[in-house]
């Protein structure tokens, strides 16, 4: 990419102000000139974009799709500036004009399409692709509503619709030349032994292209978003016989298709709409992969060695059946080259092993809305059945229910976990039988998270004290970060120290304006922030500051270690535990903050809405990473990944990444407890396991006591009595169990963060250790061990 200079750079946003926005820039808003400022950054990636494009189609280079239902790309502006290096020459610019960097950033509305972890970790791999002159499209649905926002009310979580599509979206190329028809329900028959399918309704997907920038803007991927609209037009003759509803239904239907996100992340919600929406987007780019494949080959049988597909969990399952949908039906291939074809071509990651998130679909649901597919996935099965000689509950339809993640197995040639323990889990449990009937079909990749946007974008601080001491380039290349280790000394420390105390006290000065509490910066900055679910156990963290809160309060003169608690995190509308738990938080901090004879020692923050934004503000401040989900739950994790890179020591359980996280930083830098997978299957077959271990804990005795009388909640004294009953007679994900073990760690981490030393000392192990936890590598394994594709150029 052609560097720019400051006045280029002026000059072109100075003529989008003007000519594509209208503005004169003594009336131009903070709006017009980050719209400006977009259109004008977006032109210099367009270049290396089209240029990454002709190459794959010169060097005929094997393509990676990756469909996903999810992208949480957060913002794009303040990315490609960093990924271009134009970062401090637009600050120089737009300051000419009197207009401030971080406000005409504030001013992008974050793309949350997503809902955690699997939406963000698609957004890591785009940018990772893009950096390694991967040759990778990422596929999902452009939702005029990503995830909703959420704030407050008397403490409770109340959800509004996100709308960031309702101002024009600088970084997105409308496609009108990229639409395909979707086909739904009807019926099926059969003439001459090939199947007709006669669908009685259909959607259009448009495409919108976003272009996915790399590090230096060596190289540009496409995400392409599809979008709902209707196949008939407005019907005139209806709306002039005064119908107008009707006049407008198919405009309103097709557009309910890609309208919003399900706000769920763990439970399969089996809503029609949702089979629609993951149909809508599987169809429309597998259309696209063989328009593209046939405008550059003319034999199917090449397409193995020219496109690897990757499932997102098996949101997208349906590439299996549709793909040889395709084949047969529409390009005329026989069955079994058909099922050749597809099998060698598609790739499945599982995220979770929680049986409530393991998608389900009625046969009766998936006959309806899918006639075809089911025939298609009833042959799959019977195929399966007849080729592992398996029992009855092997099968993809069983119990009247299509089963999404045998059907992705079954129809994968490549199956991988996020995390060495996930990996190993999934052979050892819920896939032991098909790993079996499969054998090496199942692989690790242990995620990663990208270090552009969550190292050198969210903290240049700490990124310029790695440079200054190591030299640049370890953007790109992580694992130098262990060079530090070479040029440990005092100053490092200091410099390393004082990069997070700045950016502590910026985080103090936003939770300042935004929600009117004061934070010490002299406070460790204790962290979890994550979805809200009973298995990532806020409750245990909330349980451990109320016993804090407790005895700071019976001896308030004794030598505590300040700490600020911050929650964050969103709960699934339907999940009424986890907003419990919210609210619970919120009581406890309105009593903890208020308290006098505590005061400075803890105070206890949720901000609401946590996002993508606020996580590159916050991460960057936190001392401490709390991942402490029960053992065997949490697939990988990648906040407790981006935590580690940015200088905070992990409090945390040996489960997904957590145990890779502690192997690579070393056992001494990580402050470990609580029970093994192991330890907490036996758990789980000890009967009464949750009162057992509260009769031998007085403080959470103590501790649930005070929730059952109230103490937090004196206008409602009842409030927690259901969490209570919850932890004493239920406790599924061991709480009670691993909470002395919890505290007793915290002991232990005030000890550490006391002795600045020792604490420094910790925090460099935790950069210098966190290279391997850069998405590119991840990204580099999926290229040789999954995609079996070369990076171009
Ligand atoms: C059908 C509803 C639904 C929607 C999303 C079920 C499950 C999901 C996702 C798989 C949930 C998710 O985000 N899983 C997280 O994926 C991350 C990326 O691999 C992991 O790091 C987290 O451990 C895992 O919980």
């Amino acid at each position: 990419m052609t560097p720019i200079g400051a006045d280029d750079l002026e000059a072109a946003i100075l003529r989008h102000l003007v000519y594509t926005i209208g503005k004169d820039k003594d009336h131009a808003s903070t709006h017009d000139w980050r719209m400006a400022a977009s259109y004008a950054v977006r032109d210099a990636v367009v270049d290396s974009w089209f240029a990454a494009t002709r190459q794959t189609y010169e060097q005929k280079g094997k393509r990676v799709y990756y469909l996903s239902m999810e992208f949480l790309m957060g913002r794009l502006l303040d990315d490609a500036l960093v990924n271009l290096g134009l970062h401090d020459k637009i600050k120089d610019v737009l300051a000419r004009h009197g207009i401030a960097l971080d406000d005409v950033i504030g001013d992008e509305p974050d793309a949350a399409l997503g809902n955690g972890g699997l939406g963000r970790l698609a957004a890591c791999f785009l940018d990772s692709m893009a950096t390694l002159r991967c040759p990778g499209m990422g596929y999902g649905i452009r939702y005029e509503h990503g995830l909703f926002r959420q704030r407050f009310e008397g403490g409770r979580q109340v959800e509004t619709p996100e709308d960031w599509l309702t101002q024009p979206h600088p970084w997105e190329f409308e496609r009108p030349e990229a639409n395909y028809t979707v086909p739904f329900k009807g019926w099926v028959e059969t003439v001459d032994g090939r199947a007709i399918w006669h669908p009685s309704e259909s959607v259009l997907a448009r495409a919108y292209d976003t272009p996915v920038v790399g590090w230096q803007g060596t190289w540009a991927n496409t995400l392409r978003l599809w979008a709902a609209h209707p196949t008939e037009l407005f019907d005139l003759e209806r709306f002039n016989a005064g119908d107008h509803t009707a006049a407008a239904a198919p405009e309103a239907l097709a557009r309910t298709l890609s309208r919003v996100l399900y706000p769920e992340d763990t439970t399969d919600s089996g809503k029609e709409l949702r089979l629609k929406q993951e149909f809508f987007l599987t169809s429309a780019t597998l259309q696209d992969m063989l328009r593209r494949f046939l405008s550059e080959y003319d034999d199917l049988a090449l397409l193995p060695e020219k496109v690897a597909i990757q499932m997102n969990d098996t949101h997208p399952a349906l590439a299996g059946p549709e793909l040889i949908r395709l084949l047969v039906d529409e390009h005329g291939l026989d069955w079994s080259d058909a099922r050749k074809i597809a099998g060698q071509c598609l790739n499945y990651t599982n995220h979770t092993l929680l049986p409530e998130a393991l998608e389900r679909w009625s046969t009766w649901l998936m006959g309806r809305v899918l006639p075809r597919h089911m025939q298609i996935i009833e042959r799959i099965d019977a195929e399966h059945v007849a080729a592992t000689k398996c029992p009855e509950h092997l099968r993809i339809v069983w119990h009247d229910q299509v089963h999404m993640g045998t059907l992705a197995f079954v129809m994968a040639r490549h199956v991988n976990g996020v995390s060495a323990l996930h990996t190993d889990l999934m052979k050892d449990t819920v896939f032991a039988e098909l790993n079996a009937a499969y054998p090496g079909r199942i692989l690790n990749q242990t995620n990663g998270v990208t270090p552009r946007r969550w190292l050198r974008l969210s903290n240049p601080g700490l990124s310029a004290v790695i440079t200054d001491t190591i030299e640049a380039g370890w953007e790109n290349d992580l694992g130098r970060l262990s060079e530090l280790v070479r040029h440990e000394s005092d100053a490092l420390h200091a410099a390393i120290r004082a990069a997070k105390r700045a950016n502590k006290e910026a985080f103090a000065a936003w939770v300042q304006a935004e929600m009117g509490v004061t934070l010490n910066p002299d406070a460790m900055f204790d962290v979890q922030v994550k979805r809200i679910h009973e298995y990532k156990r806020q409750l245990m963290n909330v349980l451990e500051t109320i016993a804090r809160w407790a005895a700071i309060r019976r001896d308030p003169g004794a030598d505590w270690v300040p700490r600020v608690k911050v929650f964050g995190g969103k709960a699934a509308p339907g999940y009424a535990t986890a907003k419990q738990v919210i609210r619970l938080v919120n009581d406890v901090a309105r009593v903890v903050n208020a308290d006098p004879v505590v005061g400075d020692r803890l105070k206890v923050v949720y901000p609401p809405n946590y996002n993508v934004s606020m996580a590159q503000r916050l991460i960057p401040a936190a001392d401490l990473s709390e991942q402490i989900s029960t053992a065997g739950k949490e697939a990988s994790g990648t906040g407790n990944m981006k935590f580690t890179m940015n200088g905070a020591l992990t409090i945390g359980t040996l489960d997904g990444a957590n145990v890779e996280i502690r192997e690579h930083v070393g056992a001494e830098n990580f402050f470990l407890f609580g029970m093994t997978a192991e330890e907490v299957q036996a758990c789980y077959r000890k009967p009464d396991h949750a009162r057992a271990a509260i009769l031998q804990s007085q403080v959470l005795q103590d501790v649930l006591q005070m929730l059952a009388e109230g103490r937090f909640s004196p206008e409602e004294p009842t409030r927690y009595h259901g969490l209570v009953d919850m932890t004493w007679n239920h406790d599924s994900f061991l709480v009670a169990s691993d909470f002395d073990a919890y505290m007793a760690a915290q002991a232990e981490v005030d000890a550490a963060y006391a002795d600045t030393a020792r604490w420094d000392a910790m925090v460099l192990q935790n950069i210098a250790g966190s290279g391997y936890f850069s998405s590119d590598r991840t990204i580099r394994g999926y290229m040789d061990e999954v995609w079996h594709t070369k990076a171009l150029g």
